[in-house]
């Protein structure tokens, strides 16, 4: 796989890569950008086995699931979002419903889920037996519901797509940091931070700790770099590096943060200050992979790891 290649999906972590093959299938089809990027979102939510997104998802501090999902059309440039909303079965179909609308296009807890019910949109107790039960044991083996900082263990489903038109688009979805305090809104929903689109440059994603990417509105920084000319796989780099740089600089803490993105003609770049950043790429000629972006000493390799360092890493 080459990221200088013209890609048609690009999608953070391993979990996406089905999302990535149905949004492949569906473009293929002749259905729509927007059906394809929601289709592979919706994939991930609906995915049981993958515990920080949708159904299953980590629980808050109460002991329940409460989702941010967002989507952007890159052609004009509406976008719609939910915030800490429960019991809605695909989030991001609400998301993507939203950024039809001029105004209210983001909408949070209540109002969101009045929406939501009027819209007739799927319902479902989102908290699985398995995430009970790891808030369960969370609470008695750590006490972390003392601290203020929410515990880590959390990933987020963030797909970026491109037509054979040059139309982009995002989506993404999750159930944000594990034990967080109900009501929190990571930088998923908050557009600029946790996603943009726009098909005339480019479009990118981020995952990680919210608090730390919105400090930065690191996908809007990608985007406006690319749209200053400088080449994707570059604008990640220099964006995150130089966000982190600033963090340290400043005395600040550095969570973890990746970021994902794609220029207008498909080439794609990811950039990360884990070890080890997998993500998925596809196209409409149905060839899917999972890449990997490594972090040594601040410099980014993308690279396909081989089984050995894919059971190095555990986390999707
Ligand atoms: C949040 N950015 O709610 C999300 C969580 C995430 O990898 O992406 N984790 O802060």
């Amino acid at each position: 796989m080459k990221t200088t290649d013209q890609w048609n999906f690009i999608a953070t972590w391993k979990m996406s890569l089905e999302g990535v093959r149905r949004a492949s299938r569906v473009l293929g089809e002749g259905q729509s950008l927007e059906r394809a990027v929601v289709e592979a979102v919706k994939t991930v939510e609906d995915e049981v086995a993958y515990c920080s997104v949708g159904y299953g998802g980590l629980p808050n501090r109460n002991g329940e699931v409460e989702l941010d999902a967002a989507y952007m059309d890159g052609d004009t440039l509406k976008a719609g979002g939910v915030m800490a909303v429960r019991d809605i079965k695909n989030p991001v179909e609400v998301a993507c419903r939203l950024s039809k609308y001029e105004r209210n296009c983001f909408l949070a807890g209540e109002g969101a889920m009045t929406f939501a019910r009027r819209h007739r949109f799927a319902l479902r107790n989102m908290l699985t037996p398995e995430a009970a039960e790891r808030f369960k044991t969370a609470k008695i083996e750590k006490d972390l519901l003392e601290r203020q900082e929410a515990y880590d263990g959390h990933d987020t489903v963030c797909v970026i797509g491109r037509d054979a038109g040059g139309s982009m688009a995002c989506g993404v979805s999750t159930s944000g940091l594990f034990l967080k305090h109900p009501g929190r809104v990571g930088d998923s929903p908050i557009i600029g931070s946790g996603f943009y689109a726009d098909s005339g440059v480019g479009a990118a994603a981020a995952t990680g700790v919210g608090e730390d990417i919105m400090r930065g509105c690191l996908s809007y920084a990608v985007v406006g770099r690319m749209a200053c000319g400088c080449p994707v796989q570059e604008a990640c780099e220099n964006v995150l590096a130089d966000h982190t740089a600033k963090l340290r600089r400043i005395g600040r803490s550095c969570g973890s943060m990746s970021v994902i993105a794609m220029d207008r003609e498909g080439r794609v770049g990811a950039a990360t200050n884990l070890e080890l950043f997998p993500f998925a790429v596809g196209n409409m000629a149905g060839e899917c992979h999972t890449v990997a972006a490594k972090q040594t000493d601040g410099r980014i390799e993308i690279f396909e790891p081989d089984e050995e360092e894919w059971k190095k890493y555990e986390v999707d």
